[in-house]
């Protein structure tokens, strides 16, 4: 640990220790790419990364580089050549990786890397691997004076002062997220202000032309937020209408002059229209107009536009029934399906809301059948407890990806169309709303890395399981006896349903401190501007999104549609989501309505209290830093579930006056 920052899941040296032998004494590797070109970039970072992680060979270790054109884009093959053995080569053994392109062969690398950091010592290794998603994709709300929107991990390690940062922490950034798959990168928030205007002119070409190579170096595109308004703010024009020649004509010298610095930008990323950012509804244009206009201009350069769908009306009068704020994604965009050109795509949060602990998928989601689609979800906890408390997502993304949209007979889930194989389109993929900053762990808590390291592993592979990648990142992060393993990968497992059970009760959702986020006040966006209600009263709560109510359960297709609007076919723990339920309802375990709200309350933060407890048998098995962290942030976990849990249930016993059936105390 004598770096500034952690190596995450690459800690080349800490497993060499652990297995006992020294780190560098008799580097014995060999690597043969004679059908790849030794010089290019990504390959030469394959093979940097081959020596360190075989720094601890003591015998001869043969790696061959194998270009093979059948491969799919991405994707590789890795095997053994004579029936070698990762941990203990015989001398001639060797491994084989295959693939067609230079980042397969970069990824197929680190695939070699994870089995033997995982110690798995079995002779065949042969696997063959393709990416799920075209796009793999981490979105920073880094801003240029170092802050971070919703960062829990310390500041950014990009920008301070209005400076961009490159140092060694960026080399290893770019490592860490090409050893999970990641192609593509946006360094600055989609609030795009201030100095992060300045992205796109001369005062900062150069700088983020030596972070662009950093990436380039290990296979990974750098994307920047745009500004809409940068025809004013930056070109002096009077407006930003995206139809406008003068308008159109600024776009045009503009991006020109950016690629000219910056031949490598993947495209830009756009929030418009939405919490006060600029965008085409000012001008009567609609969401097509904006995108069009810029992917059209930016085409020539092989730039690609990510338009974001997060667009709605952030004041509304709380009195007002009839808006709904689960709505107006759908309502914006599905009537503009089939108008955007094919180098934009439309980024879609996983809700209709955002980001809560469980949210219905959002209808437009393969509710849109000609568009360019790309799933974003957070992995930075901003709803799901800042870092501080344990909550593993990836069991979350599975089910956000396995949800039957009914777009098509078949091919109709979320992965399937974000993908791309719904509809046969090339620009799709996946992207997160990344959890880092330049804490030393990088994530605040070191065990928030799991869902890093989980987002980037499910990108490109997401038939992975929640399980399978949380034992993955456990093996390759700790040194553990296998008990000690499966408690933690379990620990990973049940976090997201004890969060879940102390905060906000089936699908409703918020209940937070209002702008923070984190910890419970009940009413505090309730009648507030944000659209965000629970509609709590003496006999009941829950939203009406059915047909008699706002009618979103209609924005699905009818087999969902019919299941989200009927309260006795709704899956229960979206029922408040979807439905206004009295306290008395009898769910199907039958609990009451009010009983299951105090009984999920206890279970969780009893539960999470269990999970703080767990830890304590950590101690000394994993490094001091890392166990104090977490400890740490347990104890803080403890005393949210504790608040949250007297919250809910104090507020909800007033509403309804109805007593705990257990007789617990709740004031
Ligand atoms: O709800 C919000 C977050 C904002 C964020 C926004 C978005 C970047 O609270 O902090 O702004 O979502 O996704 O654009």
């Amino acid at each position: 640990e004598s770096r500034g920052w952690s190596q995450l899941w690459l800690d080349y040296e800490s497993k060499f220790a652990a297995s006992g032998v020294a780190n560098g004494t008799e580097r014995k590797i060999v690597i043969e790419c004679s059908d790849f070109d030794r010089n290019n970039r990504v390959i030469k970072s394959a093979v940097s990364e081959l020596n360190r992680a075989f720094a601890d060979a003591t015998k001869e270790v043969k790696i061959s580089f194998v270009r093979n054109e059948k491969i799919a884009a991405q994707g590789y093959k890795v095997g053994n050549i004579i029936g070698g053995s990762l941990n203990k080569p015989q001398d001639g053994d060797g491994f084989i990786i295959e693939a067609s392109d230079e980042n397969g062969l970069l990824y197929g690398t680190f695939h070699l890397i994870r089995e033997k950091l995982m110690g798995r010592d079995y002779p065949d290794i042969s696997v063959s691997c393709a990416p799920s998603n075209p796009l793999r994709m981490m979105n920073h709300w880094d801003n240029m004076d170092g802050s971070i929107e919703r960062g829990y991990s310390g500041r950014s390690f990009f920008y301070a002062n209005d400076e961009i940062i490159v140092d060694d922490r960026t080399v290893d950034y770019a490592r860490f997220m090409a050893s999970i798959g990641i192609n593509g990168i946006v360094i600055n928030n989609v609030n795009v202000k201030w100095a992060a205007t300045d992205l796109i002119t001369t005062r900062f070409f150069d700088k983020v032309k030596e972070l662009s190579d950093i990436f380039e170096d290990y296979g990974i595109k750098l994307y920047l937020s745009l500004n809409f308004a940068a025809p004013i703010e930056l070109g002096g024009l009077p407006i930003c209408d995206p139809l406008d020649e003068q308008v159109k004509q600024w776009w045009k010298n503009k991006i020109k002059e950016v690629y000219d610095h910056l031949p490598n930008l993947g495209g830009f990323l756009v929030k418009a229209d939405s919490e006060g950012r600029p965008g085409p509804f000012t001008y009567g244009r609609t969401q097509a107009d904006g995108a069009n206009m810029l992917g059209d201009i930016i085409a020539p350069y092989g730039g690609i536009i990510i338009w974001r769908c997060f667009v709605y009306n952030c004041t509304q009068d709380w009195r007002d029934t009839k808006t709904d704020r689960a709505r107006a994604g759908y309502d914006y965009f599905k009537g503009l399906d089939g108008q955007y050109h094919d180098n934009v795509i439309l980024q879609i949060k996983n809700g209709p809301m955002d980001f809560q602990i469980r949210e219905p998928i959002s209808p437009l989601l393969g509710g849109l059948t000609q568009t360019n689609q790309m799933l974003e979800v957070q992995i930075a906890q901003e709803y799901t407890g800042h870092q501080i408390d344990l909550c593993y997502l990836i069991p979350m993304f599975k089910e956000i990806l396995g949800f039957k949209t009914y777009c098509k007979s078949d091919n109709d889930t979320v992965a399937d169309v974000v993908s791309g194989r719904t509809m046969g389109n090339k620009l799709a993929g996946m992207a997160a709303v990344i959890n880092t900053g330049n804490d030393y762990n990088w994530t605040g808590n070191d065990l928030a890395a799991a869902n890093l390291y989980g987002f980037g592993r499910l990108s490109f592979d997401t038939e992975l399981s929640a399980e399978e990648i949380a034992r993955e990142w456990v093996k390759l992060t700790f040194n553990l006896e296998q008990e000690l393993e499966d408690k933690l990968v379990d620990m990973l497992l049940r976090s997201r349903e004890i969060y879940e059970k102390y905060t906000s009760p089936l699908g409703i959702g918020w209940m937070v401190t209002p702008g923070d986020h984190y910890g419970p006040s009940v009413d505090g966006y309730e009648y507030s501007r944000w659209g965000t209600y629970h509609r709590a009263d003496h006999l009941g709560l829950g939203v009406d999104r059915t047909d008699k109510g706002t009618g979103y359960a209609q924005q699905y297709y009818p087999q969902n549609a019919e299941m989200y609007n009927d309260p006795h076919k709704c899956p229960e723990n979206l029922l408040l989501f979807f439905h206004h339920i009295p306290y008395t309802w009898k769910l199907s375990s039958g609990q009451s309505l009010i009983q299951y709200i105090y009984d999920s309350h206890f279970e969780g933060y009893e539960e999470a209290r269990k999970l703080a407890d767990e830890w304590k048998s950590f101690e000394g098995k994993v490094p001091e830093r890392a166990y104090n962290c977490i400890s740490h942030r347990f104890d803080l976990q403890v005393n949210n579930a504790h608040e949250w849990c007297d919250q809910v249930n104090s507020y909800f016993y007033r509403k309804s006056g109805i007593a705990d059936e257990k007789g617990r105390e709740i004031f």
